[in-house]
């Protein structure tokens, strides 16, 4: 109490003070009884905005100053692509990822506000040059992690006790330095995080690294209408460019490389024929399925088929079972994965799988135009990619100078009766550029 009853006569002189400082060097209109109070209009706010719109790097800070003709009762506001970043009379932001983004300014003064809108493109530096002992090979592997799937376990081998570490390593030892083993990333979200010994450069109008698969096209189609299949198990790629040069892939480092069906499913060839079967032809961008670890005794079962092994849900209200076939008996789920429900996140890409037979023997599983893994044999030109079909999570073109890291993960959720789930198989990832190979963009 006592302490109140004393602060308050201060408290009082100091705001005196305060309007005694003000008016004896700010104009105090209505003690001179002379001008308006200043109204805001939408001409009083410029800024400097360059022809073609506001350009910096990740990464770096974008600074925007706003010049008034009066900040009288006057607020600033700002938003990025709708979303309300800090920022008052100047701006000082940074952008983490690369792109196109629209900025908005909203100057207020009571009920009257004005908003001003801006284009921001976001890109990156330029590219550290390969060094002299660089191998265009992968040389590391960050993480490996197949979904369920028949091949699950066995490429590459879990024996009992292994680690995460271990199943690393045995990754890098099959597909690493131009081994050309092979390892399956099992059903759809399986995979697979690699990098290199130096960036892979984006050089202009080349594709600029390849994949290895084990796609092959089918030898007698009983479909003799059929345009290319065979066996195509689609991977979707991801890169990242270590802009922070820390030698690891961060978060906000990724960006998908937009193959043929995320540009639009319905151009495949084999499109219309994938609908007549019944298959979905749907791209979900913000896929997400899981699945759930089964009991100890169907794993070890014998009873095969096992129709209803695997539980799986996803976001788009489906759910079913992996099937343990006649063909491999390990476990199908990941042994070394501790959890008992396991999930996987991603663009899930329409079902290319159709029993051209009719009697389930004679599955093909047809060909994407371009831009995955696994999907075209690897003499091809479409098993190579352009760097610039990167994308970011808007679906922009990014141009990324280079990369360091790849992701690859199965983008089909299929089953396709005895030939089992599709699966994504990877051999190899290589540098075209250190290889000397020069494979033109597409057009
Ligand atoms: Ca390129
Ligand atoms: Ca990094
Ligand atoms: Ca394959």
């Amino acid at each position: 109490m006592r302490k109140n009853l004393l602060k308050r006569p201060i408290r009082l002189l100091a705001f005196y003070g305060v309007c005694l400082w003000a008016c004896s060097f700010a104009s105090c209109s209505e003690d001179e009884g002379g001008t308006e109070p200043y109204v805001l209009q939408q001409s009083d706010i410029t800024v400097d905005e360059p022809e073609g719109g506001f350009t910096t790097q990740v990464d770096q800070l974008l600074h925007i100053e706003v010049s008034s003709v009066s900040d009288e009762g006057v607020t600033y506001s700002w938003t990025l692509d709708g979303e309300t970043i800090p920022g008052g009379k100047t701006l000082d932001y940074m952008f983490s990822q690369g792109g196109e983004y629209i900025l908005t300014l909203t100057v207020s003064q009571g009920s009257v506000s004005y908003t001003y809108t801006f284009t921001v493109t976001v890109s990156f530096g330029e590219v550290d040059p390969a060094p002299e002992s660089a191998t265009p090979y992968i040389t590391k592997i960050f993480d490996y992690m197949p979904a369920v799937g028949q091949f699950t376990n066995t490429l590459p081998v879990y024996e009992e006790g292994n680690t995460q570490n271990d199943m690393n390593q045995k990754v890098l030892d099959a597909i690493g330095h131009n081994n050309r083993g092979m390892i399956s990333l099992g059903g759809f979200g399986g995979y697979v995080v690699l990098g290199f010994d130096h960036t892979i450069e984006n050089k202009a109008g080349l594709r600029d690294f390849r994949v290895l698969g084990n796609a092959f096209d089918a030898a007698a189609n009983p479909n003799p209408d059929a345009p290319q299949g065979g066996s195509c198990e689609p991977g979707v790629i991801m890169v990242a460019y270590d802009k922070n040069k820390n030698g690891m892939p961060d978060e906000d480092e990724w960006y998908e490389i937009a193959g043929s069906a995320h540009e639009d499913p319905a151009q495949e060839s084999w499109y219309q024929m994938a609908v007549n079967n019944g298959n979905d032809v749907s791209l979900y961008r913000n896929y997400e399925i899981t699945y759930y670890r089964p009991n100890e005794t169907m794993d070890s079962s014998l009873d095969v088929p096992l129709d209803e092994y695997i539980r799986w849900e996803d976001n788009q209200g489906h759910s079913g079972y992996k099937v343990k076939n006649i063909y491999h008996n390990q476990p199908y789920f990941p042994q070394w994965y501790e959890g008992d429900e396991l999930t996987f996140r991603g663009t899930c890409l329409p079902q290319n799988g159709i029993d051209e037979s009719g009697q389930g023997n004679y599955f093909v599983l047809y060909k994407f135009r371009y831009g995955y893994a696994d999907n075209e044999t690897n003499n091809a030109d479409e098993s190579s990619i352009d760097i610039d079909w990167a994308v970011n999570s808007k679906g922009q073109y990014v141009s990324l100078p280079g990369v360091d890291f790849i992701k690859i993960y199965c983008g089909v959720n299929q089953e396709n009766g005895w030939l089992g789930e599709c699966s994504t198989e990877v051999s190899g990832v290589e540098d075209l550029h250190l290889l000397g190979e020069e494979i033109p963009t597409r057009e």
